[in-house]
């Protein structure tokens, strides 16, 4: 092996050597390509990198049951929403799924920890956002499904590690969701504020006009408290309560919508018969008079009772 192989890469190799599910091993050989150093004197790894690949590749392909190859990489809808973790390796993105949700994923210092999606729900005040942690995005290491998920998710957390060159993180991203069609909404996260030594203020300087900019760490947890609410709110959703005529709001459980829905929208999306035999509705919300009727393009706001008369 040359002498001159970065740690990360032997860190990786050790891990390659010891994975046994042929997908793992497949992920770990291509992350291995991806940063193995690209010269002369690495030409002959790179070579046998690709070949036991495309050998792997092909045995998994010819698998029968292919279904079994892309079941890790799906990951079933649940909440209000989804959030998708963006970043390069490293950035901190498993370590702020595990401080937002329930989820534990595994955190450690060396890059490409994370190999498979991992979802968690992250509670906002009476309902539940899924946040779903990647891969890293990283030159040479493009994995298909990765972006699947991506544009499936509703706000995306760009990640960034403050430690290390920000802007140059978040231009290297945007590059790639570009370079993918993909153009979402966005939150920044500058994390590892604890290591800022002036990053966060260029990238505030580069960005905050574009996309929202904030900072955490979400080892110390600076930052972290406001985190779901600043992400509810990018995600323009409203929650509404239905209340059924005579009887007290139910509170518990809000119907989740994205904002501009109107109110027959809404019944048609309780139930359709309602909707079908709609006659008119009453609100309880803020700024506005106890039940007043309300006509069928009225826009949901966020907290609104909903009183929904019909034949
Ligand atoms: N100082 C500091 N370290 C952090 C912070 N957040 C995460 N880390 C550390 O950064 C390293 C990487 O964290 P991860 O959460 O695994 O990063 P990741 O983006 O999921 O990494 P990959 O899955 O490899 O892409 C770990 O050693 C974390 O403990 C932070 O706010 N401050
Ligand atoms: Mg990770």
């Amino acid at each position: 092996m040359p002498a001159n192989l970065p740690p990360q890469y032997i860190e990786l190799e050790k891990r390659y050597r010891e994975a046994k599910e042929p997908e793992e091993r497949l992920l770990l050989l291509k992350e291995l390509l991806a940063i193995i150093p690209k010269h002369k004197g690495t030409e002959k790894l790179q070579a046998d990198l690709k070949r036991k690949i495309s050998k792997l590749g092909d045995q998994l392909q010819s698998r029968k049951g292919s279904g079994r190859r892309t079941a890790p990489y799906r990951v079933e809808s649940e909440g209000a929403a989804r959030v998708a973790l963006v970043g390069e390796p490293n950035s901190g993105k498993s370590s702020i799924l595990a401080a937002l949700t329930n989820a534990s994923p595994q955190v450690a210092s060396y890059p490409f920890t994370t190999q498979l999606p991992q979802p968690g729900m992250m509670p906002y005040q009476d309902i539940q956002i899924q946040l779903v942690d990647l891969p890293p995005i990283c030159p040479d290491y493009r994995e298909p499904w990765i972006f699947d998920l991506i544009r499936g998710s509703d706000l995306l957390l760009l990640i960034v590690d403050l430690g290390e060159p920000a802007v140059e993180q978040v231009r290297y991203l945007l590059q790639e969701l570009e370079g993918m069609r993909i153009a979402k909404p966005s939150l920044l996260v500058g994390n590892k504020v604890d290591l800022d030594k002036g990053e966060g203020r260029l990238l505030k300087e580069a960005y905050d006009q574009s996309i929202p900019v904030f900072f955490v760490s979400a080892l110390r947890g600076e930052g972290m408290d406001g985190l779901p609410e600043r992400i509810f709110l990018n995600l323009n959703l409203v929650r509404v309560y239905s209340k059924i005529p005579g009887k007290k709001p139910d509170m518990d459980q809000p119907f989740v919508f994205p904002q501009g829905t109107t109110v027959l929208e809404v019944a048609m999306a309780i139930h359709k018969e309602v909707a079908a035999k709609f006659r008119y509705a009453r609100i309880w919300g803020e700024g506005k008079p106890e039940g007043i009727m309300i006509p069928t393009d009225y826009q949901v706001k966020d907290g609104d009772i909903l009183e929904i008369h019909h034949s």
